[in-house]
């Protein structure tokens, strides 16, 4: 599939959930939106969302910016595997051993009261491990929050679809939480290149995001 017919498809996107644009207009005005994308492909698909023109606030809490004013940057490095010697061995700890800790930056994005959505691609560091603590927390907070998720394509390494399936099996039976399967898309558009699936992937972000706010 070329771009152009890619680009074609967007819009006929919203058979998947089956919801149309005009919901838009049907906003609640009560509460502000914020949408906080959460490691890279929730900052992606916040930008997306973004470029949409919805009204609401928008940050991401990613290792590098967006580079779009409109949107709130909090930075957040994950930590590196380690290396450590057992013997006459070298043993690798990996990073998502690591504990995650909530700054009092990135605690002070939900002191509003606001309507909170947490978007992130589930399987590194920072989306998977931001999404588990932010989810526990909120909820301690009793803040109005939904979370959309992807869950990795097929080709991507165990422990990452590992990382994924725990926080997707704590959570999956709240009814603030809502994920779809990148996989889902190779199924149903074919083999695109990666680029093109990704934003596909952006585009089920915002549909998920529409068919929540009815
Ligand atoms: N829809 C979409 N998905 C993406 C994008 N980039 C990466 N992904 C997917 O999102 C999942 C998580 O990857 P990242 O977002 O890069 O990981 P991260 O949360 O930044 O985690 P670390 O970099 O390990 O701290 C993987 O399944 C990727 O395939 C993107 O631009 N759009
Ligand atoms: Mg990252």
């Amino acid at each position: 599939m070329n771009r152009r017919d890619l680009l074609k498809l967007l819009p006929r996107l919203g058979a998947i959930t089956m919801v149309s644009n005009d919901r838009l207009f049907a906003l609640p005005k009560s509460k502000q939106i914020h949408f906080i994308g959460l490691g890279n492909a929730g900052s992606e698909a916040l930008k997306h969302i973004y470029s949409k023109g919805i009204v609401g606030k928008f940050t991401s809490v990613n290792d590098i910016s967006t580079s779009i004013p409109d949107i709130n940057f909090i930075k957040f490095v994950a930590p590196p595997d380690k290396w450590i010697s057992k013997g006459d061995k070298v043993v690798r700890i990996p990073k998502m051993n690591n504990e995650i800790i909530i700054s009092d930056e990135l605690k002070k994005v939900f002191e509003n009261n606001e309507r909170f959505i947490l978007l992130a691609g589930l399987s590194g560091f920072t989306g998977t491990k931001l999404t588990a603590a932010l989810n526990e927390y909120l909820r301690k907070q009793n803040k109005d929050f939904i979370s959309i998720c992807s869950l990795p394509f097929d080709f991507e390494s165990d422990p990452r679809k590992l990382n994924a399936q725990i926080v997707v099996n704590n959570l999956k039976s709240k009814s603030n939480f809502e994920f779809f399967r990148l996989q889902s898309i190779r199924e149903q558009y074919g083999n695109l290149k990666l680029k093109d699936a990704f934003l596909l992937g952006n585009e089920f972000f915002y549909k998920i995001y529409l068919s929540q706010v009815g």
